[in-house]
């Protein structure tokens, strides 16, 4: 990268709009400077693009490829600019063409090829892997409609397609060099090679073509830039004469059908499987695509498949990726003709896997039928990986029958993905301490006695780039101004904030950041929902997606609540609060949808009660996103991360919020355990049943959420009004679903399985100590400082140089 010159900038966004819309810049729409823009930022680091794969090349560098079916980019312009570090450069410039930054990095479409946390995080890793120069691509699917946009309509979601590459993506290159054959269904036949050796050859199989997209993950301000790869899929062209001589019309037009829909969309599940046929063909399209070509490059440059492993490693981020285990030795066997053993030694040190969740739900099992059905021969593969595990588990366990029924890959008509994976890796790791115990203790707990030495711990984190440096200018001012801009780099460095704890000056002009960021949120507010939210009031913040473990219902219920004492009680003490929430279900998600329009409804009785004086505003975020995100973690006060303790693997959203200097208020799950560890109990606001509780409860039972709704008159009385028409006239029954989850359960399913009745009264205590603390400012704000300063251990930059030191083993690039 050359040093930044305004004149050629400008010039060269007048060029790109001029040469691809024909239009001088003072005719071209915003979108189509943007356009101009976003060209020419590209233009700035294609250099250091080549460069950085050159060098990787001739330092013949280990390279990590994150293999996820999620990576929730959102915005790139935004975030290229500031790791260039050109932000005050290229703002000038904008500004004498007659635009300022944000309006035209509004133009661009969020990338949002991913629902939530999962997808989320590979983002982050990926910006860390680039600023801290390792060699790494990150592999996934190029969806043309990626995590549906919601709208609200009289309170009810309505799902809108996300067309993200209607006009284009200026960042990615077509990579057609590359492209490869994934094959589906047919059948394997055995052949005897001239050798005398047996072979596996499919056949009568349709295959698609897989065609890479490459875009730029730039790091900060180090020249390094490494590749997100997405695949795309186009029909093989089966119209030519030959196969209309063999009469095969009807499988060539059901290739190209297979070829349109199977990149179409991105499943919008969260912690949640959808089964579906075309989500196993999604995962295997992409990961064979990866694998093969991951594969192949290694050996343009290296002579020995059997040392594949020392250059190159897979992490599967969930088991959505596991097929690759079988991939590998379908490679390996069938292409290099490796033997059974050579061929696992190199997948089992190649392979490693990230667990992201305990729900069950989330738990990924295909039917034997289908899988079978769809990919023969991966499948082939897969009974023998089982037959030998099974050996493995006799002979370790001759006389437990119960290991075989718990651990087998092939059981019950289902293919077990965890089970591949973890057979079929080094490495096993949750996502935080807490979960990584479960895990070990309860899920996998046979596993981990089997192979201890796999299991391993990463606390996941988040990048400051993106959530500081980028979406809050007035804290970053603060911040640098006081302790240097090391911490853009190193956040372990922001501990380096806590004197200022103790200077009043400080926390004045740290709360003085805070309420303009909250009138900044407000503006956005009074913008989208055409309501007026008071800055001086609490912002009480829950975004998150939707998701019934995460008790998004504990938080409506309680402000339900609040509203019963208030309109009992006028004049009770009561410090305003605005409680924002901001969540997407997944569409086919019932329970989840209802509680949204709850939301809006209680927003809507509330929000016009002139009697409350505005003390309560109740407001929902549409179409929560990467975007709007980075604007409501800056303005927050209170950070709710409220999951029914074990449930939430880890969260991330929690390290943002902490990072812009909310106080969290939370159950002892997921990563709050390690923020409150860092942050101290006194800074944090901690309420609810333990994890070991609840695991008790949910194997031994002893709840009975009907007992408390019948003993507790307020509980009784905000469950009632879930039925009673208090907040659904037109229809009393709209949120019985809900009611009956809290008290009756459904088909097998416990009453209450999330234990909202009875993290009730616990909850309301721990708002009530909320509140307390807010009217001290001088001690709130003195909190507020402390998370900020004490978010260090929450960056992905530490998180990926743990996986780095213990499982991928990658050296950085010498520049
Ligand atoms: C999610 C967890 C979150 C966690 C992210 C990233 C899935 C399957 N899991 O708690 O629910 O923060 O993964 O690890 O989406």
């Amino acid at each position: 990268m050359q040093e930044f010159d305004k004149k050629e900038f400008k010039k060269n966004v007048e060029e790109y709009v001029g040469v691809f819309f024909r239009k001088p810049i003072e005719e071209a729409s915003r979108q189509q400077v943007y356009q101009g823009v976003a060209y020419t930022v590209k233009n700035m680091i294609i250099d250091d693009w080549l460069e950085t794969h050159k060098t990787y090349e001739e330092q013949d560098l280990k390279t990590v490829y994150y293999l996820s079916m999620e990576f929730l980019v959102g915005r790139a312009l935004g975030n290229m600019i500031t790791n260039l570090k050109a932000d005050t450069s290229i703002r000038e410039a904008l500004e004498e063409l007659g635009y300022d930054l944000e309006t035209i990095e509004d133009e661009e479409p969020d990338a949002a090829l991913g629902n939530g946390g999962l997808g989320r995080l590979a983002a982050c890793f990926l910006d860390s892997l680039s600023t801290l120069g390792y060699p790494a691509y990150g592999c996934g699917i190029r969806y043309k409609y990626g995590m549906f946009e919601q709208k609200i309509e009289n309170g009810y979601q309505v799902e809108v397609p996300d067309n993200w590459l209607k006009n284009g993506n200026p960042f990615e290159i077509k990579r057609s060099e590359y492209a490869t054959t994934v094959k589906f269904g047919g059948y394997v036949r055995m052949i005897r090679d001239e050798y005398g050796n047996d072979r596996f050859v499919q056949e009568n199989y349709q295959s698609v073509r897989a065609i890479p997209y490459d875009m730029p993950i730039l790091g900060y301000g180090n020249h390094v830039v490494n590749t997100l790869r997405i695949w795309d899929a186009e029909a093989i062209d089966t119209f030519n004469l030959d196969s209309f001589d063999k009469g095969e019309y009807e499988k060539a037009v059901e290739q190209q059908n297979l070829a349109r829909t199977i990149c179409e969309v991105l499943y919008p599940n969260d912690n949640h499987i959808a089964g579906k046929e075309l989500r196993l063909k999604q995962q295997y399209f992409f990961v064979s695509a990866s694998i093969q070509r991951a594969v192949a490059k290694y050996m343009e440059a290296h002579e020995d498949i059997h040392k594949l492993y020392e250059k190159v490693v897979f992490q599967l981020n969930d088991t959505h990726p596991t097929v690759t285990v079988p991939e590998l030795m379908r490679i390996l066997l069938d292409d290099y003709y490796l033997g059974w053993e050579e061929a696992w030694d190199i997948t089992t040190k190649a392979c490693a896997y990230t667990n992201h969740t305990i729900m069950s739900e989330a738990l990924e099992k295909w039917p034997i039928e289908l899988f079978k059905r769809l990919l023969p021969r991966i499948y082939q593969i897969v009974e023998e990986i089982n037959r030998r595990f099974i050996l493995q588990i006799l002979k370790e366990y001759s006389s437990d029958a119960k290991k075989i029924e718990k651990m087998a890959i092939l059981y019950d008509g289902q293919v077990r993905m965890a089970n591949l994976a973890i057979v079929g890796g080094f490495s096993v790791n949750g996502v935080a301490k807490l979960h990584t115990e479960i895990l070990k203790k309860q899920e996998l707990r046979d596993f981990y006695e089997m192979f201890p030495w796999k299991f391993n711990n990463k606390t996941n984190g988040i990048t400051q780039r993106r959530f500081l440096l980028h979406g809050n200018p007035l804290l970053v001012s603060w911040v640098t101004g006081k302790i240097g801009e090391g911490w853009i780099t190193d956040l372990s460095l922001m501990e380096k904030l806590m004197p200022y704890t103790e200077d009043e000056q400080s926390r004045k002009e740290f709360m003085d950041i805070k309420y303009r960021n909250k009138v900044r949120l407000a503006a956005y507010i009074k913008e989208n929902n055409g309501l007026a939210v008071n800055p001086d009031s609490i912002f009480d913040v829950q975004v998150k997606r939707l998701h019934e473990y995460k008790r998004q219902l504990l938080n409506i219920l309680h402000v339900m609540h609040l509203y019963n004492k208030l309109k009992d009680n006028p004049d009770m003490e009561f410090y305003p609060r605005t409680f924002i929430f901001g969540a997407k279900a997944s569409a086919g998600y019932e329970r989840a949808k209802a509680i949204i329009k709850l939301i809006n409804s209680v927003a809507e009785v509330i929000n016009n009660d002139e009697a409350i004086q505005d003390k309560i505003k109740v407001v929902f975020i549409e179409n929560y996103r990467v975007s709007n995100a980075e604007i409501i973690f800056a303005a927050a006060d209170v950070s709710e991360q409220i999951s029914t303790a074990s449930k939430e693997a880890s969260g991330t959203g929690n390290m943002k919020f902490m990072l812009n200097g909310a106080l969290t208020l939370g159950t002892l799950d997921g990563a709050n355990v390690e923020i409150v560890e860092e942050v101290g109990e006194e800074n944090a606001f901690l309420f609810g049943l333990h994890s070991d509780e609840v695991i008790e409860y949910e194997q031994q039972g002893g709840y009975n959420p009907r007992e408390l709704y019948n003993s507790d008159r307020d509980i009784k009385r905000v469950v009632d009004q879930l039925v009673d028409g208090t907040y659904s006239r037109e229809d009393k029954a709209l949120f019985a679903p809900l009611y009956e989850s809290l008290l009756a359960g459904k088909g097998g399913e416990p009453a209450d399985r999330y234990f909202i009745l009875k993290d009730f009264r616990a909850y309301e205590a721990a708002q009530e100590k909320v509140e307390k603390a807010y009217r001290n400012m001088e001690g709130w704000a003195k909190a507020a400082m402390k998370n900020t300063a004490k978010c260090g251990k929450f960056s992905s930059d530490r998180t990926i140089e743990e996986y780095v030191k213990d499982i991928w083993h990658l050296s950085k690039v010498q520049k």
